[in-house]
């Protein structure tokens, strides 16, 4: 048997592990002990992640679409139909009339190839992808707080904080590996853990102070926790004076918000929110630890900066064990944003506004580089709605479950005049393409991931794609080609090459030196560089830290008489999303074989439903048949559903308000009512 050592494809903790082949099969996980993050442990995905990988269900063949149905088809003849139907569209329409989704479950790569193919060849910046779902709000947040929208610290760090405060973040669910760290902190070193969820998660049996509040109220219960530090005297003026600015103008705006006026707003009584401010202001050194509680709003980049005003408030940027740290979700979504798969950067974050880098990719790449930024994810839907956008090539998405309001989103993948899927299998959104082509799965390809931490590391193939499946990064050169677009690469370590030369921040991340390393978090500007595990030491990318006011406003919808419950979507253990993985590995679809939604006991009595009885949940949007999983760690008229299953697809509900800067949709809240199925 032969022993493959890679990345997870799953998550963005990064943990890494070898694929055991034999007979050219992956047959078994095995771990790796001696890296940095995992140390020979893995959570039930990772120990599966080879189950799907030769499902009879991938695809092996490009398909065109011939009378209605996707037909099997040549690699020549489906090509050939991208690039002319693309062609066409950009010489009728304009560039700007095609837009391009890459993924966050490629490497980087193929990212850097997708925004390189967008700008050189179709001669766009509509290029976007899953992060505008996701952290959308702590690029833009962060960036603006302190200049860089990544995790400040690392991994690492997190055993050895005094307080950890988790919220919006089911960290023992969705990142199992930095969950083992945090409790590890809780048990062997004494740490407190403050939890704000409004549910009860499995981390909150460890912490010291849960908090429940009501969805869509962070930015009130952040800004009383900073009316409570200020007030008795706990806030950091050393820190204050020194490496930040902005702070008169929001210390203003807090002091409306006290605790009594806060528990109004949020229902978390008032002295909870004096014990968090205390507990958490007293720390020599406390983490803030986030996810999609905070980002998936309206107003998810105010509540990104609120917790940028929180650690500043206190000191707590900087230093070893503190920050501000969004845990990022795909495996690579950091790279993805890394490499430039976004509307308005290159890679490195690169502005596309700025005339030097654009001058700097044109003479690199030999094609006029556009100036006028992209659409993002939701933006390129509705432009298809409204038929300003013809053509979309997607690369490793699946929009038909994972954006906001499906009915809305099938409507314009519908009314496209040209959609191409790239996909390991034929998912929801493969099924409505005019040519969907095969891309090889993770264990198949060479390249790298970058995790959530900034650390690049390697993805290694360990068996023969299935059929004629290609790799992603030679898909789209050789579309790029047949549009008469000079791009070759020979392997992944060619474009990684590209990569250095162009982006200062990967500049010393060579596949030699990560290879020895297990990674390098960026940046790592020089070939001698070690790499950089935590931001802003003693000095905030961006200069002073910059503090924000702001107030608190409520979610997109609320709740009414005929919508009375809030309904708020998420994720479960087993499963990945889509579910176009894990529900694709025997052992996680034995587990968890069907959708569910958690409702309250005394709601579940109110309309005569007990657990494990179908119900139905309706919104503005549609309505959905799905399961009761009746509990009390959900409080009552909350409701919260998994997105995973196509059979009950929690994004028939959603709302696709968009956060106004950020441009990521209110995910975690709408206004929902739910009635038992007879
Ligand atoms: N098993 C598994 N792991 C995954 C994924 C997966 O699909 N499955 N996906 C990956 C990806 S891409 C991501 S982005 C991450 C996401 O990881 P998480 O963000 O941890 O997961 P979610 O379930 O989206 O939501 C997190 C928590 O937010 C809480 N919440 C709901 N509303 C609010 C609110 O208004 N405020 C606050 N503060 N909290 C609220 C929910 O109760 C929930 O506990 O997970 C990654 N890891
Ligand atoms: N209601 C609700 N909706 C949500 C969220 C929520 O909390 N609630 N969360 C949002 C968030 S945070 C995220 S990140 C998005 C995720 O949204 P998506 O990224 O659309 O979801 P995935 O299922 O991860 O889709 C990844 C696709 O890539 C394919 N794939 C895997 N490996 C490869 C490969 O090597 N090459 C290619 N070409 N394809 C590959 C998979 O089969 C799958 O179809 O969902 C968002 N949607
Ligand atoms: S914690 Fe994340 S990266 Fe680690 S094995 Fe589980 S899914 Fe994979
Ligand atoms: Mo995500």
């Amino acid at each position: 048997m032969e022993k493959v050592i890679t990345t997870c494809p799953y998550c963005g903790s990064g943990c890494s592990y070898f694929l055991c082949v034999e007979d050219g099969k992956v047959i078994g996980v095995a771990p790796n002990r001696v890296h940095p993050i995992s140390k020979g442990r893995l959570c039930v995905k990772g120990w599966n992640a080879h189950e799907f990988v030769h499902h009879p269900g991938r695809l092996t063949k490009p398909l065109i679409r011939k009378g209605g149905n996707l037909v099997e088809a040549s690699w020549d003849e489906a090509l050939d139909m991208v690039a002319n139907r693309l062609k066409g569209i950009k010489e009728k329409s304009g560039s700007d009339s095609i837009g391009v989704l890459s993924s966050a479950k490629c490497t980087n790569e193929e990212n850097f190839v997708m925004m390189k193919f967008a700008r050189a060849v179709i001669g766009t910046n509509n290029v976007d992808h899953c992060a505008r779902l996701c952290h959308a709000s702590t690029v833009a947040g962060l960036a603006r707080a302190f200049g860089s929208g990544a995790m400040t610290n690392s991994i690492d760090e997190l055993e050895h904080a005094d307080v950890i405060l988790v919220t919006g973040s089911n960290t023992i669910e969705q990142h199992p590996l930095i969950a083992v760290r945090i409790l590890k902190a809780v048990r062997d070193h004494g740490a407190k853990l403050i939890l704000v969820d409004p549910r009860s998660i499995q981390l909150s049996k460890f912490a010291v102070i849960h908090a429940k509040h009501k969805p869509g109220t962070d930015v009130a219960w952040i800004n009383g926790v900073m009316n409570v530090i200020i007030n008795e005297g706990l806030a950091d003026e050393e820190f204050i004076k020194t490496r930040t600015e902005g702070f008169e103008e929001m210390k203003k705006l807090v002091m409306d918000y006290t605790p009594e006026k806060v528990e109004e707003i949020t229902t978390i009584p008032a002295d909870t929110i004096r014990e968090i401010a205390r507990t958490y202001a007293r720390a020599s050194a406390a983490s803030i630890v986030y996810s999609m509680g905070i980002t998936q709003h309206t107003t998810g980049t105010d509540n990104v900066l609120s917790c940028a005003n929180l650690a500043m408030i206190t000191g707590n940027v900087g230093k070893p064990s503190t920050g501000v740290n969004p845990l990022r979700g795909q495996n690579n979504v950091q790279g993805a944003c890394d490499l430039g798969a976004l509307p308005v950067v290159y890679s490195g974050y690169q502005s596309v506004a700025d005339e030097n880098v654009r001058k700097k990719f044109s003479e690199a790449w030999g094609a006029e580089m556009p100036s006028a930024p992209g659409l993002t994810v939701v933006e390129m839907v509705n432009a298809a709605a409204d038929g300003k956008l013809k053509g979309l090539y997607i690369m490793g998405e699946n929009p038909m479950l994972s954006d906001p309001d499906l009915s809305h989103v099938k409507e314009g993948l519908e009314k496209l005049e040209f959609l191409v899927v790239q996909d390991i299998f034929l998912t929801e959104t493969a099924e409505l393409a005019d040519v969907v082509l095969p891309a090889e799965s993770y264990a198949e390809k060479t390249g790298t991931f970058t995790n959530t931490e900034r650390r690049v590391q390697l993805v290694n193939k360990a068996v023969e794609a299935p059929g004629e499946a290609r790799p992603d990064w030679d898909i789209v050169s050789d579309v790029a080609r047949r549009m008469g677009y000079d791009m070759k690469y020979n392997s992944a370590e060619d474009i990684m090459t590209e990569i250095n030369k162009l982006t200062p921040s990967y500049t010393g991340i060579t596949y030699q030196r990560i290879r020895e390393n297990w990674g390098l978090a960026w940046p790592c500007p020089t070939l001698d560089h070690p790499g950089t595990p935590y931001l802003h030491k003693d000095k905030f990318t961006r200069g002073l830290g910059s503090f924000h006011a702001v107030p608190f406003k409520p979610p997109a919808e609320e709740t009414d008489d005929e919508y009375p419950f809030i309904l708020s979507t998420g994720r479960m253990l087993e499963h990945f999303h889509t579910g176009t993985m894990t529900r694709r590995s025997d052992t996680l679809d034995r587990e968890v074989p069907k959708g569910f939604i958690e409702m309250n006991p005394k709601d579940a009595d109110a309309i005569g439903v007990r657990n494990n009885w179908p119900v139905r949940v309706t919104t503005r949007r549609g309505s959905v048949v799905t399961t009761a999983r009746v509990t009390d760690g959900i409080p009552e008229k909350m409701l919260f559903m998994p997105f995973h299953f196509r059979e009950a697809a929690a994004n028939m509900l959603t709302n696709p308000a968009l956060d106004p800067i950020a441009k990521i949709p209110e995910f975690k809240v709408c206004a929902a009512t739910v009635e038992g199925v007879q």
